[in-house]
């Protein structure tokens, strides 16, 4: 068994769990922040059977879209002012981050 941990965007949260569900994988969301654009973002936790692993990352992969967002960034001013300046930067977010670990024991009580 596989644990897959999918970080994906708010926007293909909902069509995600339920195209996951629909084909019968369990499903956790937590609702997490990401780091570097300190803006929310959803975490999926699915526990996957190793044969139904391939199915379960092309739902992942046909759901969820990359986007381009608007980060603002923090650039120092020269010289002796120590100031900041926010400036727009464009980052590509997604489709998705997706860690997969190995399984040792699967129990629910
Ligand atoms: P964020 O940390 O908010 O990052 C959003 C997007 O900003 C990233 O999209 C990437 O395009 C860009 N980005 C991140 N760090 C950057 C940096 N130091 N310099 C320039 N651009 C940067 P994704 O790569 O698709 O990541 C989406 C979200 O997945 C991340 O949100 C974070 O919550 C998670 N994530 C990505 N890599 C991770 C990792 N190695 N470990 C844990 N979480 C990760």
């Amino acid at each position: 068994m596989k644990l897959i941990i999918a970080i994906v965007q708010d926007e293909d949260a909902t069509h995600l769990i339920s195209e996951l569900m629909g084909e019968g994988f369990g499903v956790t969301k937590l609702a997490t922040t990401g780091g570097f654009l300190r803006a929310g973002n959803t975490t999926i936790l699915a526990g996957v059977e190793d044969d139904r692993f391939d199915a379960c990352m092309a739902v992942i992969e046909r759901v969820c879209k990359s986007r381009k967002q608007i980060a603002t960034s923090p650039v120092t001013m020269g010289g002796a002012t120590g100031m900041y300046a926010p400036y727009p930067i464009e980052v590509t977010v997604g489709g998705a981050t997706v860690f997969v670990m190995s399984v040792e024991q699967f129990v629910k009580i």
